[in-house]
């Protein structure tokens, strides 16, 4: 049985020409050919893609709003995997990562400044930081330095299985491991991640050993961020000082110790590195970051009682990939720059994997890591697929809701996140699976807006409730039931900036019609303001729009879940009537999307807007798309927060 990347079963011809394609692909990427040599061959076009001829151009698939992926052309990007046997193995959750003692750190202790002395067994300075650590500020004694807990990790190559099918993966790890070791971190501990390259020189094919580690939704001093431009080289380390204080604790605006209703739970880290996000997240550069605090505390008899960790809270990485038919090797297309789109659905590192549960509640935090996949999650029961299967919406990316909400499905652009709570209870004996059933035929414009039904979409996830009843203390969700209240943005902006996201020359991607640079800052924020940001999209594409330091509210344009609300951007069939260029007034936020965000989803031809306050830390940060594809070619605009900031309406 063969499925193409949009899930649609096709006939083994068709497979076969989506595989030649795939293939001739492939082989102008192994023969590292310059584009000046595919144009010496005739093979590139004249706007710098790759020509329509044997399935090479990966814009060949489909007409603007067609959304299928049709015979005769190379199809949805170009995938083609083999088959691999689902539910063949247990999925896997990424070990707990442990601190270590300052003195066994490897090498020098850690500085303030960068510590740019040379090691000798390198020739290279021991540090790839540049700016030195902003913590310890002042008297503020509670960002001690080097800090309160110490970690070290490693990012190397390790042979990591992902499907009883497939031969083992090279992958580029955190310790060994893809998705890499879960950090959890409590509000008030500070610690300090000494973060070591040790990748190989070859790559395989794709990813660049020169790395920046970011901290997804993190309230970071810009230094420790993993911004971009941030990237250091084999052999040395950076050491990241993550405050986890609450946004607000050194500014005018929120007292001493920072606002408890700022407070974050489910962060991800992945590699940033300018011009190669895409690569080495795909390559395995990626886990989760957790935090608690004296409300939200891993524990089921105290505060919110949210499920306890780790037996009943759950991180879970989906992503999508591609693998070659003929080695089995995990393939990355270096040609695209669109957005790639995997036929194969993993959690948390393994395809199609099974996961056994006790008749109880769990958390679920759920991230989408792309790199270019929207995902509409739903519960399903096979046996009555069209049944819906509600469960409850806890928080929106790494912010609880200021309730839970009982929501059908989650929707989530790639980087957005949601907690969600299921009570197994009520499913003791049964197995169900966690389904995509949204419909999206190329990685470049994003899902058409239409869903599938029940049993008709992608089954990423397994779960069997065949483990023995245990105690539940964990509360049971309800409308009512409160957690954070939600900060107030509605003050007159400083400044309202203006952004429209659109694509340029040679299929490249701009914010305001400009590309990325390391080295200009777009415009500059004041610390202690709040800021309102209108974006715009340009044109039929979808783009998750994040920004870093600071979460946001999104107070316009706030999209819902796919094909049932009658969100008329989110509907291609809709476009011809339905413009947003002045404005959507149909959808300020409700429900799960009066939250607190660091990701908003726009969608095709539509705007948002949303606003947010700048506080506590000083410099470089990034406000990009998270389709990493896009992110790469280069949508992508550098901002510094500093003391005294512009007004530049359209930067
Ligand atoms: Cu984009």
């Amino acid at each position: 049985m063969y499925f193409n990347a949009n899930g649609e079963r096709i006939s083994r011809a068709r497979w076969k020409e989506l595989y030649q394609a795939f293939k001739n692909r492939q082989e102008i990427i192994r023969a590292r050919l310059s584009r000046r040599d595919l144009w010496k061959m005739g093979l590139l076009s004249s706007a710098g893609m790759l020509v329509v001829k044997n399935g090479l151009s990966s814009r060949a698939y489909a007409s603007w709003g067609d959304g299928n992926c049709r015979s005769g052309t190379s199809g949805c990007g170009n995938c083609a995997s083999p088959f691999t046997t689902p539910w063949s193995m247990n999925m896997p959750i990424p070990p707990v990562k442990q601190p270590i003692a300052l003195s066994a750190l490897t090498g020098p202790p850690p500085t303030i400044a960068p510590n740019n002395a040379i090691n000798a067994a390198t020739g290279k300075p021991y540090e790839g930081r540049t700016r030195a650590h902003q913590s310890p500020i002042g008297s503020h004694s509670q960002l001690p330095f080097p800090a309160t807990k110490i970690y070290q990790v490693t990012q190397k190559a390790a042979d990591v299985d992902v499907s009883g099918g497939l031969p083992p993966q090279t992958l580029w790890t955190f310790d060994g491991v893809s998705p890499g070791p879960t950090y959890v971190a409590q509000y008030g501990t500070p610690i300090l991640i000494r973060n070591y390259n040790q990748l190989p020189a070859d790559n395989g094919g794709f990813g660049l050993n020169s790395v920046t580690t970011h901290l997804h939704n993190a309230h970071t001093p810009s230094e420790s961020d993993g911004f971009p431009c941030d990237y250091f080289s084999v052999g040395q380390y950076y050491d990241h000082y993550y405050p986890n204080q609450l946004a607000g604790f050194l500014s005018t605006h929120q007292g001493t110790n920072g606002d408890v209703n700022e407070a974050l739970s489910t962060l991800w880290y992945h590699d940033h590195r300018e011009g190669f996000t895409a690569q080495n997240v795909y390559k395995g550069l990626l886990g989760h970051y957790i935090l608690f605090n004296s409300l939200d505390t891993g524990n089921e008899t105290t505060g919110f009682r949210l499920p306890s960790f780790p037996d009943y809270d759950i991180p879970m990485m989906f992503a999508d990939r591609c693998f070659d038919a003929a080695t089995g090797e995990l393939v990355y297309d270096t040609f695209n720059i669109d957005g790639i789109l995997g036929d194969k659905f993993m959690v948390n590192g393994v395809i199609q994997p099974v996961f056994h549960v006790h008749p109880r509640r769990y958390r679920l935090r759920w991230t989408n890591s792309g790199p270019s996949r929207f995902l509409q999650i739903y519960l399903t029961d096979l046996a009555n697929p069209s049944a819906s299967q509600p469960f409850w919406q806890i928080s929106n990316d790494g912010n609880l809701l200021p309730h839970p909400v009982q929501v059908p499905a989650v929707a989530l652009g790639v980087a957005e996140r949601s907690d969600v709570i299921i009570d197994f209870s009520q499913y003791a004996g049964k197995t169900l699976y966690l389904e995509n059933r949204l419909n999206q035929p190329n990685g470049q414009g994003g899902p058409t807006g239409s869903v599938v039904s029940g049993g008709q979409g992608f089954l990423m996830l397994k779960i069997v409730v065949d483990l023995p009843a245990v105690a539940d203390n964990s509360a049971i969700p309800s409308a009512s039931t409160s957690y954070y209240a939600l900060p107030s943005v509605s003050g007159t902006p400083k400044v309202t900036r203006n952004f429209n996201f659109d694509q340029g020359r040679n299929g490249q991607w701009t914010v305001n019609g400009n590309l990325f640079s390391c080295n200009t800052a777009r415009f500059l924020v004041q610390q202690n303001s709040l800021e309102q940001w209108n974006f715009q999209n340009g044109w039929n594409w979808s783009h998750p729009i994040h920004v870093h330091v600071e979460e946001h509210q999104v107070t316009k344009g706030a999209p819902g879940l796919y094909g049932s609300d009658g969100d008329d951007h989110n509907n291609y069939s809709r476009w011809g009537s339905q413009y947003c260029w002045s404005g959507c007034t149909n959808n300020s936020a409700t429900g799960v999307n009066l939250a607190r965000k660091d990701t908003v989803r726009l969608t095709p031809k539509a705007n948002a807007t949303i606003k947010m306050r700048f506080r506590d830390w000083l410099g470089r940060y990034a406000m990009h798309c998270h389709n990493v594809i896009h992110e790469d070619h280069a949508m992508m605009v550098r901002f510094d927060v500093a003391p005294t900031g512009d007004t530049k309406s359209s930067p």
